[in-house]
């Protein structure tokens, strides 16, 4: 990756006031966790966009949820990596900050971050398609396929946000508002193919922020931005701090 284009990036963050990151996968990749499409991807025998779906579940519960039940397994094995790291370093240091993740896998929250918008829910949390509660449960493996709720022992279902399911607008706006709101984007890890989060870089970019991409690989997205990074997240987002006073 280019020297000169990581110290611009480095000089864009150092200045930044308001900074919004947008993760995907990718940001957990070093972690352990497979992602989701591209050639190291688990799943390379299930399309997420066949399972991570209403009519998968209601299908077949219990295939689905032992697809979950899997990721779970694979997820609380994982630690966060110095990508992770970097992001709670950068809350701290800016007055502005809110990380908006695709990711379900609670990575961002376990390394530290407080202003997480998870706009596709969290694999941890259960949601009754009775009654609705919601609670989280850190079983794994889980002993029952697919798990009764906790309140009115019903079917429960992942709390996340599958394919051709609406987004709360509520979420949404929060997004809006961030990015509305900030000098610069970074976005971490994402092949920007899903959507509305694939959309965000470009409303930054028309709106006049300075979008940092960091990525192994271009994306749709990577002639808009102001800087496209090419590399691993783990190991760029800490050189935005190597030469800062007071970080050691
Ligand atoms: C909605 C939760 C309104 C579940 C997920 C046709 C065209 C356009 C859009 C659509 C369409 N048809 C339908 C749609 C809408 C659909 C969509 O976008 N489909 C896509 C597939 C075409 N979107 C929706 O349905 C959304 N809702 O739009 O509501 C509506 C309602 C009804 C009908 C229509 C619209 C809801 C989408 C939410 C889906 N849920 N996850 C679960 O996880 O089980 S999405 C899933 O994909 C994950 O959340 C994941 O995060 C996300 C995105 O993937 P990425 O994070 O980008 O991961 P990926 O593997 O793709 O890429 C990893 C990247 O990292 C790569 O670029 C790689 O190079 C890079 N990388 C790897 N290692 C590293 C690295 N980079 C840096 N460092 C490394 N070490
Ligand atoms: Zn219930």
């Amino acid at each position: 990756m280019d020297k000169e284009s990581l110290e611009q990036a480095r000089e864009l963050v150092e200045n930044a006031n308001n900074i919004v990151i947008l993760t995907g996968a990718g940001i957990s990749a070093e972690s352990g966790i497979p992602t989701f499409r591209g050639d190291q991807g688990l799943w390379k025998d299930i399309r997420p966009e066949d399972i991570a779906t209403p009519e998968a579940f209601a299908k077949d519960p219990k295939f689905v949820w032992e697809w979950y039940d899997l990721r779970r397994q694979t997820i609380i094995e994982a630690e966060p990596n110095p990508g992770h790291y970097a992001l709670v370093e950068l809350e701290n240091k800016k007055e502005g900050f809110t990380l908006i993740t695709q990711n379900i896998d609670g990575l961002h929250k376990r390394s530290g971050n407080k202003n997480i918008i998870e706009m596709h829910g969290n694999i941890w949390q259960m949601r009754c398609t009775k009654c609705g509660h919601i609670y989280f449960d850190y079983e794994v493996p889980l002993k029952q396929l697919p798990p009764s709720c906790k309140k009115c022992g019903e079917m429960t279902r992942p709390n996340v946000v599958w394919f051709n399911e609406i987004i709360p607008m509520s979420t949404i706006d929060a997004c809006v508002i961030a990015i509305d709101n900030c000098d610069v984007m970074l976005i971490v890890g994402t092949s920007g193919v899903v959507e509305p989060a694939a959309s965000m870089g470009l409303m930054a970019v028309r709106t006049g922020k300075k979008v940092i991409e960091i990525n192994l690989d271009t994306t749709p997205g990577t002639g808009l931005y102001h800087l496209s990074l090419r590399g691993k997240s783990g190991e760029i987002l800490p050189e935005f701090y190597k030469h800062t006073k007071g970080y050691n």
